[in-house]
């Protein structure tokens, strides 16, 4: 069995190579997708967090870490997602404006997408407006909004706020991302919070049944 230990190394400092290598090796050894990603990748974009915290680390290399986990992801999506099934219900996703992380954004797209959602991903900076539109052109019940930075996460009030006026009563906000908490989500009127990607799906699950 492959030593995972070197796929966390890897991210932590931004060798692509060997992370997507390291990757391929324990998924051809039969390893779990979604713990490569919860034990090993996402504990090394906490730590590259940290180390930019201390002032250890710099922009160019959050950039080459983040470069490193997406490629190591690119082999795992595939492997969240499952085809060939009613959607359980469609689902318009994006980060807020002014933000351009969209590692987490992803993986709960990807999660959602292997809970049987079919998901509209709209990408990073969306602005309020678009979201909405989206949810009509698309007919989607659920909005899923991500933001990484305290600065933008107030930008998921307008998302809730415009999804009022537009008067989509049918439709639900949920968020998430690494500053946004529960108490957050309550104050902003959103449907639906989670911390994680996996609990990401229970919840859409809850809030298209409601
Ligand atoms: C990688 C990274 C970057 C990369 C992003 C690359 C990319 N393509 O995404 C780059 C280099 C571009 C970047 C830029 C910046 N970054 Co940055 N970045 C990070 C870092 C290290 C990791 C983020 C990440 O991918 N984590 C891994 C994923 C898997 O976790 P996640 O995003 O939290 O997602 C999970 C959950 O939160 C949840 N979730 C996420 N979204 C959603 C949505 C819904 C609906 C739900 C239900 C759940 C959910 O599920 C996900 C999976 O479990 C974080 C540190 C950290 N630990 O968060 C800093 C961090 C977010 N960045 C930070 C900063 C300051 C910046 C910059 C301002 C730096 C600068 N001076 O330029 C810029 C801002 C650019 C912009 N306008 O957005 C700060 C934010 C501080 C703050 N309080 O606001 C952090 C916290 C670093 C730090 N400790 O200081 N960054």
């Amino acid at each position: 069995m492959s030593d995972l230990s070197q796929l966390y190394d890897a991210i932590l400092v931004g060798d692509a190579k060997t992370a997507f290598a390291v990757t391929q090796t324990a998924l051809d050894e039969g390893a779990d997708p979604q713990s490569l990603v919860v034990e090993y990748m996402t504990p090394a974009m906490d730590e590259v967090g940290k180390r930019f915290e201390n002032h250890e680390y710099f922009v160019p290399e959050l950039l080459i870490a983040a470069r490193a986990m997406k490629g190591a992801l690119e082999l795992i999506r595939p492997l969240l997602t499952s085809s060939g099934v009613e959607p359980v219900g469609r689902v318009v996703i994006g980060t807020v404006k002014g933000d351009l992380h969209d590692i987490g954004k992803g993986l709960v797209a990807s999660m959602l997408e292997g809970g049987g959602f079919e998901v509209v991903d709209l990408g990073v900076d969306v602005s309020a407006a678009a979201f909405v539109e989206k949810a009509k052109e698309t007919g989607a019940t659920i909005i899923a909004v991500s933001a990484l930075l305290t600065t933008t996460m107030t930008g998921m009030k307008a998302v809730v706020d415009a999804v009022t006026e537009a008067g989509l009563e049918g439709v639900k906000v949920m968020v998430g991302g690494a500053p946004v908490t529960q108490q957050y989500a309550d104050s902003i009127g959103a449907h639906g919070y989670s911390n994680n990607a996996n609990a990401a799906v229970a919840i859409a699950r809850e809030l298209v049944a409601s």
